[in-house]
């Protein structure tokens, strides 16, 4: 029986225990004191009319022992809890660092030899993986049930969570601090590679999926990249502006300049966005600048060509 995600992190399984300790002995003294209320309503109940006062126990022994045990129990919890909780807070030494930047509505993460993605971490099992985090905007969380590891991303701060995967696969990330409009689909993936894969991964240049044709590849970007949190296909308004028929549309600035969408007017805005912001728009779309090669803003602009 397990009502929990499964546990695929080395802190996973201690945390379950902590709770499944808490839990057990609650639900022990639940039904003890429910018992024992029940058993006492009904023995000591007032049987007539005339029926005196129940006796009034006071007892000393009782009343220091139903002091005692609750307090060693409380303290027994306390430690057990502060042990798990002082190894899920302090990453190894030996822990390899990635940095993570939550933004309304995506994260980033940066390697230490200048790869970034987007809402994918990809891991290697078995390492402990420190994170170091802020956030561009307001408040985040990182969230990532399977590992049982949750931290607050702050704007101008640094925080930090570490975890080791024990088990490949994907898990979910999710966004645990309501951020705005769009905090439901701040979604990403935990991508859990062996040693040996995560090593090519982390060395390869990602580029376009083999074979796909631009538009193809340029559908996949579309949501690996982020960009459906705030553009919607079907001319639907969201965040951004929706991308259906985007190209050569006549489009208002804010600073009232009128502009025909064409393949440069795009490739900016994905590099620029604060270069040349649509009228009646926040100006708060991240730069791809380092993050979508030049090649992935071809096959992005063939698909949005491909919206009529
Ligand atoms: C956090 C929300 C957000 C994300 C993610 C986002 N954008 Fe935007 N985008 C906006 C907003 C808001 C605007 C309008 C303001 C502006 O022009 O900067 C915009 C404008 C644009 C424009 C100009 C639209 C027009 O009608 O002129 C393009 C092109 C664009 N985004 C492409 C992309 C692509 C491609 C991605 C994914 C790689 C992406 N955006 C991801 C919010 C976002
Ligand atoms: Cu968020």
């Amino acid at each position: 029986m397990n009502w929990l995600p499964e546990a695929a992190s080395s802190i996973a399984g201690r945390v379950d225990n902590v709770i499944w300790f808490v839990t057990i002995i609650s639900l022990v003294f639940f039904v003890f004191i429910t018992a024992l209320l029940v058993v006492f309503a009904i023995k000591y109940r007032r049987r007539s009319e005339d029926d005196e006062t129940p006796y009034q126990v006071s007892h000393h022994t009782l009343e220091v022992v139903w002091t005692i045990i609750p307090s060693i129990l409380v303290m027994v919890i306390f430690v057990y809890g502060f042990v798990v909780f002082e190894d899920l807070r302090t990453p190894p030494k030996d822990a390899m660092e990635i940095n993570v930047t939550g933004k309304q509505w995506l994260w980033q993460f940066h390697y230490d030899n200048g790869k970034s993605t987007i809402n994918e971490l990809f891991v290697p099992e078995g390492r402990p993986v420190k994170l170091v985090m802020t956030s561009d905007d307001v408040l985040h969380s990182f969230f990532v049930p399977e590992f049982r590891v949750k931290q607050d991303l702050v704007p101008g701060m640094y925080t930090y969570l570490w975890f080791k995967a024990i088990k490949k696969g994907e898990f979910n990330i999710f966004c645990a601090e309501y951020c705005g409009t769009n905090h439901s689909g701040m979604l990403g993936k935990v991508k859990v590679l062996s040693p040996a894969d995560f090593e090519k991964w982390k060395t390869s240049k990602e580029e376009l999926i083999a074979g796909a044709n631009l538009v193809e590849a340029g559908a996949e970007l579309y949501t690996k990249r982020a960009c459906i949190g705030c553009h919607s296909i079907d001319g639907s308004p969201m965040v951004g502006p929706t991308f259906k028929g985007i190209f050569g549309r006549q489009e208002t600035l804010a600073d009232g300049q009128e502009i025909t969408v064409d393949e440069n007017y795009l490739r900016k805005s994905i590099y620029e966005p604060q270069a040349q912001v649509v009228k009646g728009y926040q100006p708060i779309m991240p730069s791809f600048k380092g993050i979508i090669s030049d090649n992935e803003v071809s096959a992005l602009i063939a698909y949005m060509k491909s919206l009529k």
